[in-house]
Protein backbone atom coordinates (compact mmCIF):
# COMPACT_ATOMS: atom_id res chain seq x y z
CA UNK A 1 0.00 0.00 0.00
CA UNK A 2 1.49 3.07 -0.96
CA UNK A 3 1.07 6.07 1.53
CA UNK A 4 -2.10 8.41 0.57
CA UNK A 5 -1.82 12.12 1.24
CA UNK A 6 -4.57 11.50 4.17
CA UNK A 7 -2.11 8.90 5.60
CA UNK A 8 0.79 11.61 4.62
CA UNK A 9 -0.58 15.12 6.08
CA UNK A 10 -2.02 12.55 9.36
CA UNK A 11 1.66 11.15 9.66
CA UNK A 12 3.54 14.60 9.22
CA UNK A 13 0.98 16.02 11.56
CA UNK A 14 0.96 13.77 14.58
CA UNK A 15 4.37 10.92 13.91
CA UNK A 16 2.22 8.23 13.62
CA UNK A 17 -0.55 6.42 12.30
CA UNK A 18 -2.87 3.46 12.69
CA UNK A 19 -2.70 1.22 9.36
CA UNK A 20 -6.23 -0.97 9.86
CA UNK A 21 -5.89 -4.69 8.95
CA UNK A 22 -2.10 -5.82 8.73
CA UNK A 23 -2.34 -8.81 9.29
CA UNK A 24 -5.23 -11.25 8.43
CA UNK A 25 -6.54 -14.01 10.47
CA UNK A 26 -4.49 -16.36 9.43
CA UNK A 27 -1.33 -14.23 10.15
CA UNK A 28 -2.13 -13.53 13.23
CA UNK A 29 -2.79 -17.22 14.43
CA UNK A 30 0.74 -18.33 13.25
CA UNK A 31 2.07 -15.10 14.89
CA UNK A 32 0.14 -16.17 18.13
CA UNK A 33 1.00 -19.71 18.44
CA UNK A 34 4.38 -19.12 18.98
CA UNK A 35 3.82 -16.29 21.13
CA UNK A 36 1.32 -19.04 22.80
CA UNK A 37 5.09 -21.22 23.12
CA UNK A 38 6.83 -18.35 24.86
CA UNK A 39 4.18 -17.67 27.22
CA UNK A 40 3.81 -21.31 28.57
CA UNK A 41 7.73 -21.78 29.36
CA UNK A 42 7.05 -17.91 30.96
CA UNK A 43 4.27 -19.36 33.25
CA UNK A 44 6.54 -22.92 33.87
CA UNK A 45 9.60 -20.30 34.54
CA UNK A 46 7.88 -18.16 36.93
CA UNK A 47 6.17 -21.16 38.95
CA UNK A 48 9.61 -22.08 40.20
CA UNK A 49 11.31 -18.41 40.21
CA UNK A 50 10.32 -16.26 42.96
CA UNK A 51 10.63 -13.28 40.91
CA UNK A 52 7.61 -10.38 40.54
CA UNK A 53 4.99 -11.84 37.90
CA UNK A 54 4.62 -9.17 36.06
CA UNK A 55 7.66 -7.31 35.52
CA UNK A 56 10.76 -9.16 36.20
CA UNK A 57 10.31 -11.60 33.31
CA UNK A 58 11.19 -10.23 29.72
CA UNK A 59 9.60 -12.80 27.30
CA UNK A 60 11.16 -11.35 24.36
CA UNK A 61 15.00 -12.45 25.22
CA UNK A 62 17.13 -13.83 23.14
CA UNK A 63 18.42 -16.84 22.55
CA UNK A 64 22.11 -17.65 23.26
CA UNK A 65 22.61 -19.66 20.22
CA UNK A 66 24.86 -17.83 17.95
CA UNK A 67 25.72 -18.26 14.03
CA UNK A 68 27.88 -16.66 11.60
CA UNK A 69 26.95 -15.18 8.23
CA UNK A 70 28.37 -15.42 5.04
CA UNK A 71 30.39 -12.07 5.86
CA UNK A 72 32.03 -13.61 8.72
CA UNK A 73 29.37 -11.46 11.24
CA UNK A 74 28.35 -13.39 13.99
CA UNK A 75 24.53 -12.98 15.46
CA UNK A 76 22.26 -13.77 18.45
CA UNK A 77 19.37 -16.40 17.38
CA UNK A 78 15.88 -14.70 18.05
CA UNK A 79 13.32 -15.74 20.37
CA UNK A 80 10.27 -15.61 18.10
CA UNK A 81 10.88 -16.86 14.96
CA UNK A 82 8.61 -18.59 12.33
CA UNK A 83 8.04 -17.99 8.89
CA UNK A 84 5.56 -15.53 9.71
CA UNK A 85 7.91 -13.67 11.91
CA UNK A 86 10.12 -13.42 8.74
CA UNK A 87 7.50 -12.27 6.99
CA UNK A 88 7.23 -9.45 9.33
CA UNK A 89 10.37 -7.91 8.26
CA UNK A 90 8.98 -6.71 5.30
CA UNK A 91 4.77 -7.15 5.22
CA UNK A 92 3.08 -6.00 2.02
CA UNK A 93 1.53 -3.52 3.26
CA UNK A 94 4.01 -1.47 5.57
CA UNK A 95 7.12 -1.75 2.96
CA UNK A 96 6.20 0.37 0.72
CA UNK A 97 5.75 3.36 3.19
CA UNK A 98 8.44 2.66 5.43
CA UNK A 99 10.44 2.84 1.94
CA UNK A 100 9.16 6.41 1.79
CA UNK A 101 9.53 7.43 5.43
CA UNK A 102 13.05 5.78 5.95
CA UNK A 103 14.04 7.03 2.06
CA UNK A 104 12.83 10.68 1.41
CA UNK A 105 15.03 12.89 3.08
CA UNK A 106 11.97 15.28 3.85
CA UNK A 107 10.70 13.07 6.33
CA UNK A 108 13.93 13.71 8.45
CA UNK A 109 15.14 10.46 8.98
CA UNK A 110 16.87 9.45 5.78
CA UNK A 111 20.23 11.98 5.85
CA UNK A 112 19.80 14.29 3.34
CA UNK A 113 23.04 13.46 1.71
CA UNK A 114 22.42 9.90 0.71
CA UNK A 115 22.30 9.08 -2.79
CA UNK A 116 18.73 8.20 -4.47
CA UNK A 117 20.01 4.82 -5.18
CA UNK A 118 20.54 3.81 -1.65
CA UNK A 119 17.18 5.56 -0.10
CA UNK A 120 15.32 2.36 -0.43
CA UNK A 121 17.65 -0.04 1.22
CA UNK A 122 16.46 0.44 5.10
CA UNK A 123 17.38 -1.80 7.42
CA UNK A 124 15.44 -3.94 10.37
CA UNK A 125 17.48 -2.17 13.32
CA UNK A 126 16.75 -4.67 16.30
CA UNK A 127 13.04 -5.61 17.64
CA UNK A 128 11.32 -5.92 20.95
CA UNK A 129 8.29 -7.99 22.24
CA UNK A 130 6.01 -6.23 24.88
CA UNK A 131 3.78 -8.91 27.20
CA UNK A 132 1.78 -8.20 29.67
CA UNK A 133 -0.85 -11.04 31.29
CA UNK A 134 -4.02 -9.93 31.89
CA UNK A 135 -4.92 -8.36 35.02
CA UNK A 136 -7.11 -8.53 37.85
CA UNK A 137 -8.24 -5.95 40.08
CA UNK A 138 -6.35 -7.67 43.37
CA UNK A 139 -2.99 -7.29 41.16
CA UNK A 140 -0.92 -4.95 42.41
CA UNK A 141 0.49 -1.46 40.24
CA UNK A 142 1.56 -1.62 37.13
CA UNK A 143 3.98 1.76 36.86
CA UNK A 144 4.26 1.48 32.22
CA UNK A 145 6.98 3.60 31.16
CA UNK A 146 8.60 7.12 30.49
CA UNK A 147 8.05 9.52 27.49
CA UNK A 148 10.82 9.39 25.42
CA UNK A 149 11.81 9.33 21.36
CA UNK A 150 13.41 13.74 20.26
CA UNK A 151 13.07 15.17 16.92
CA UNK A 152 16.53 14.05 15.87
CA UNK A 153 15.73 10.89 15.93
CA UNK A 154 16.32 8.51 13.02
CA UNK A 155 14.31 5.46 13.16
CA UNK A 156 10.68 4.77 12.57
CA UNK A 157 8.49 1.44 14.31
CA UNK A 158 6.21 -0.94 13.21
CA UNK A 159 3.85 -1.87 16.44
CA UNK A 160 2.38 -5.08 15.33
CA UNK A 161 -0.85 -5.56 17.86
CA UNK A 162 -1.17 -9.30 18.03
CA UNK A 163 -4.78 -8.91 20.63
CA UNK A 164 -6.84 -6.63 20.50
CA UNK A 165 -6.22 -3.26 22.79
CA UNK A 166 -9.34 -1.12 24.37
CA UNK A 167 -9.90 2.41 25.29
CA UNK A 168 -8.65 1.95 28.87
CA UNK A 169 -6.71 -0.75 28.21
CA UNK A 170 -3.03 0.99 28.17
CA UNK A 171 -0.17 -0.07 26.67
CA UNK A 172 1.17 2.35 23.25
CA UNK A 173 0.39 6.31 24.17
CA UNK A 174 2.82 9.16 22.75
CA UNK A 175 2.44 12.98 22.94
CA UNK A 176 0.48 14.42 19.34
CA UNK A 177 2.82 16.30 17.42
CA UNK A 178 6.55 16.03 19.70
CA UNK A 179 8.37 14.83 16.77
CA UNK A 180 8.45 18.50 15.69
CA UNK A 181 11.09 20.63 17.71
CA UNK A 182 8.62 23.60 18.44
CA UNK A 183 5.86 20.93 20.17
CA UNK A 184 8.59 19.18 21.89
CA UNK A 185 10.04 22.48 23.43
CA UNK A 186 6.05 23.17 24.35
CA UNK A 187 6.59 19.67 26.71
CA UNK A 188 9.48 19.95 27.78
CA UNK A 189 8.24 23.68 28.95
CA UNK A 190 6.01 22.52 31.39
CA UNK A 191 6.97 22.35 35.30
CA UNK A 192 7.18 19.11 36.76
CA UNK A 193 8.32 15.44 35.65
CA UNK A 194 6.49 15.40 32.37
CA UNK A 195 8.56 12.30 31.38
CA UNK A 196 7.20 10.11 34.31
CA UNK A 197 3.97 11.76 34.93
CA UNK A 198 1.86 12.13 31.29
CA UNK A 199 -1.01 9.66 31.90
CA UNK A 200 -3.60 9.85 34.45
CA UNK A 201 -4.69 5.48 34.99
CA UNK A 202 -5.38 3.83 38.12
CA UNK A 203 -1.48 3.89 39.70
CA UNK A 204 -0.32 7.19 37.54
CA UNK A 205 -1.19 10.70 37.27
CA UNK A 206 -0.58 13.64 34.26
CA UNK A 207 0.62 16.78 35.46
CA UNK A 208 -2.68 18.59 36.09
CA UNK A 209 -0.53 22.03 34.07
CA UNK A 210 -0.25 19.97 31.24
CA UNK A 211 -0.08 22.08 27.65
CA UNK A 212 -3.27 21.45 25.93
CA UNK A 213 -1.49 21.79 22.69
CA UNK A 214 0.26 18.52 23.17
CA UNK A 215 -1.83 16.23 24.44
CA UNK A 216 -1.54 12.60 25.31
CA UNK A 217 -3.05 10.13 22.64
CA UNK A 218 -3.57 6.62 24.03
CA UNK A 219 -3.73 4.52 20.93
CA UNK A 220 -6.78 1.76 20.54
CA UNK A 221 -6.20 -1.19 18.08
CA UNK A 222 -7.38 -4.05 16.92
CA UNK A 223 -5.27 -7.34 16.64
CA UNK A 224 -4.19 -7.10 13.14
CA UNK A 225 -3.13 -3.78 12.85
CA UNK A 226 -0.19 -2.02 12.75
CA UNK A 227 0.70 1.28 15.02
CA UNK A 228 3.50 2.95 12.57
CA UNK A 229 5.05 6.03 14.93
CA UNK A 230 8.66 8.00 14.10
CA UNK A 231 11.00 7.88 16.81
CA UNK A 232 11.26 11.54 16.78
CA UNK A 233 7.74 11.18 18.72
CA UNK A 234 7.66 11.67 22.73
CA UNK A 235 5.70 7.81 23.37
CA UNK A 236 5.89 5.85 26.00
CA UNK A 237 4.02 2.44 27.93
CA UNK A 238 0.79 3.20 29.18
CA UNK A 239 0.35 0.82 32.25
CA UNK A 240 -1.40 -2.05 31.46
CA UNK A 241 -5.15 -2.75 32.95
CA UNK A 242 -6.20 -4.79 30.47
CA UNK A 243 -8.17 -8.31 31.47
CA UNK A 244 -6.64 -9.62 28.70
CA UNK A 245 -3.18 -10.08 27.44
CA UNK A 246 -0.99 -8.01 26.10
CA UNK A 247 1.19 -9.18 22.57
CA UNK A 248 2.48 -6.32 20.76
CA UNK A 249 5.68 -6.84 18.54
CA UNK A 250 7.75 -3.58 17.74
CA UNK A 251 9.99 -3.53 14.39
CA UNK A 252 12.36 -1.11 14.46
CA UNK A 253 13.75 0.38 10.96
CA UNK A 254 16.52 2.87 10.31
CA UNK A 255 17.36 3.76 6.96
CA UNK A 256 20.57 2.63 4.93
CA UNK A 257 23.92 3.27 6.76
CA UNK A 258 22.73 4.72 10.06
CA UNK A 259 23.79 2.83 13.27
CA UNK A 260 21.43 2.88 16.23
CA UNK A 261 20.89 -0.59 18.10
CA UNK A 262 22.81 -2.52 15.42
CA UNK A 263 21.32 -6.19 16.80
CA UNK A 264 22.57 -8.32 14.77
CA UNK A 265 20.18 -10.75 13.00
CA UNK A 266 20.87 -14.46 11.85
CA UNK A 267 20.56 -13.84 7.97
CA UNK A 268 20.94 -18.01 7.12
CA UNK A 269 17.80 -19.90 7.41
CA UNK A 270 16.88 -20.53 4.32
CA UNK A 271 13.58 -19.68 4.57
CA UNK A 272 14.51 -16.36 4.66
CA UNK A 273 13.69 -14.96 0.90
CA UNK A 274 16.49 -12.44 -0.51
CA UNK A 275 14.76 -9.05 0.57
CA UNK A 276 14.61 -10.06 4.38
CA UNK A 277 18.39 -11.24 4.21
CA UNK A 278 18.88 -7.86 2.95
CA UNK A 279 16.55 -6.26 5.18
CA UNK A 280 17.90 -7.78 8.31
CA UNK A 281 21.96 -7.56 6.94
CA UNK A 282 23.84 -4.83 8.16
CA UNK A 283 24.73 -1.77 5.57
CA UNK A 284 28.38 -2.27 4.08
CA UNK A 285 29.09 1.31 4.89
CA UNK A 286 27.68 4.68 6.86
CA UNK A 287 26.61 7.79 7.16
CA UNK A 288 26.87 7.97 11.02
CA UNK A 289 29.05 5.90 13.22
CA UNK A 290 28.51 3.22 16.10
CA UNK A 291 27.49 3.62 19.63
CA UNK A 292 30.09 4.17 21.84
CA UNK A 293 29.02 1.79 24.28
CA UNK A 294 29.42 -1.32 21.71
CA UNK A 295 32.67 -3.38 20.38
CA UNK A 296 32.72 -3.51 16.93
CA UNK A 297 36.59 -4.46 16.45
CA UNK A 298 35.47 -8.06 14.84
CA UNK A 299 33.00 -6.15 12.32
CA UNK A 300 35.49 -3.61 10.95
CA UNK A 301 32.83 -3.30 7.88
CA UNK A 302 30.75 -1.61 10.68
CA UNK A 303 32.84 1.61 10.91
CA UNK A 304 33.45 1.99 7.09
CA UNK A 305 31.99 5.23 5.90
CA UNK A 306 30.45 6.31 3.13
CA UNK A 307 32.21 8.38 0.85
CA UNK A 308 29.39 11.34 0.50
CA UNK A 309 29.17 11.25 4.64
CA UNK A 310 28.49 14.67 5.77
CA UNK A 311 28.84 16.07 9.12
CA UNK A 312 25.46 17.24 9.26
CA UNK A 313 22.34 16.47 7.11
CA UNK A 314 21.13 19.90 5.10
CA UNK A 315 17.77 20.87 6.45
CA UNK A 316 16.67 22.90 3.43
CA UNK A 317 15.08 19.73 2.43
CA UNK A 318 12.65 19.03 5.51
CA UNK A 319 8.63 19.36 5.89
CA UNK A 320 7.90 22.28 7.57
CA UNK A 321 8.72 22.16 11.17
CA UNK A 322 10.97 18.74 11.08
CA UNK A 323 14.39 17.92 12.17
CA UNK A 324 16.99 16.26 10.44
CA UNK A 325 18.73 13.69 11.81
CA UNK A 326 21.39 13.65 14.12
CA UNK A 327 24.49 12.38 12.41
CA UNK A 328 26.52 11.00 15.32
CA UNK A 329 30.38 11.58 14.73
CA UNK A 330 33.47 11.49 17.06
CA UNK A 331 35.30 14.78 16.75
CA UNK A 332 38.03 13.28 15.08
CA UNK A 333 36.09 11.91 12.26
CA UNK A 334 34.09 15.44 12.33
CA UNK A 335 37.55 17.55 11.72
CA UNK A 336 38.52 15.11 9.21
CA UNK A 337 35.11 15.83 7.04
CA UNK A 338 35.34 18.96 7.45
CA UNK A 339 39.38 19.14 6.86
CA UNK A 340 38.28 16.88 2.96
CA UNK A 341 36.04 20.27 2.56
CA UNK A 342 32.93 20.90 2.75
CA UNK A 343 31.70 18.38 5.77
CA UNK A 344 32.01 15.64 2.95
CA UNK A 345 34.31 12.88 3.19
CA UNK A 346 37.42 12.00 1.26
CA UNK A 347 36.70 8.50 -0.50
CA UNK A 348 36.72 5.32 1.79
CA UNK A 349 37.22 7.22 5.00
CA UNK A 350 37.68 4.49 7.51
CA UNK A 351 36.61 5.44 11.17
O1 LIG B 1 4.82 -0.08 25.26
C1 LIG B 1 4.77 0.64 24.26
O2 LIG B 1 3.93 0.50 23.39
C2 LIG B 1 5.81 1.74 24.09
C3 LIG B 1 7.05 1.15 23.54
C4 LIG B 1 8.19 2.06 23.52
O3 LIG B 1 8.30 2.95 24.32
C5 LIG B 1 9.23 1.91 22.51
O4 LIG B 1 9.08 1.06 21.63
O5 LIG B 1 10.22 2.65 22.54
Amino acid sequence: MKMDDAMRTAFARQGYIVVPDVLNQQELDELNQVYDQHVLEREETLSTASTDKQNRFYIGGRDKSVTTDRHGNTYMGRRFWSKAYMDLIDNETMLPIMEEILGDPSWGHAPAHMPAELRPLFRLDHDNVHYKPGRNPTDGADKGGGLHGGPSSFHITCVYELKTVGPNDGGFGCVVGTHKQANEQKLMDIDGDWRRSWCDTEWTSKLPNWDQDVPVHRIEAKAGDCILFSEKLKHGTIPWAGRGERRTLFYKYVPFGMHHGDVAYDTNDPELTARQKRILEFSPCWFNEPREDKDYSANLALTTLHPLACVESDPSVLLPGMSPPHIRLADETKAMLLSAGGGGASANAKL
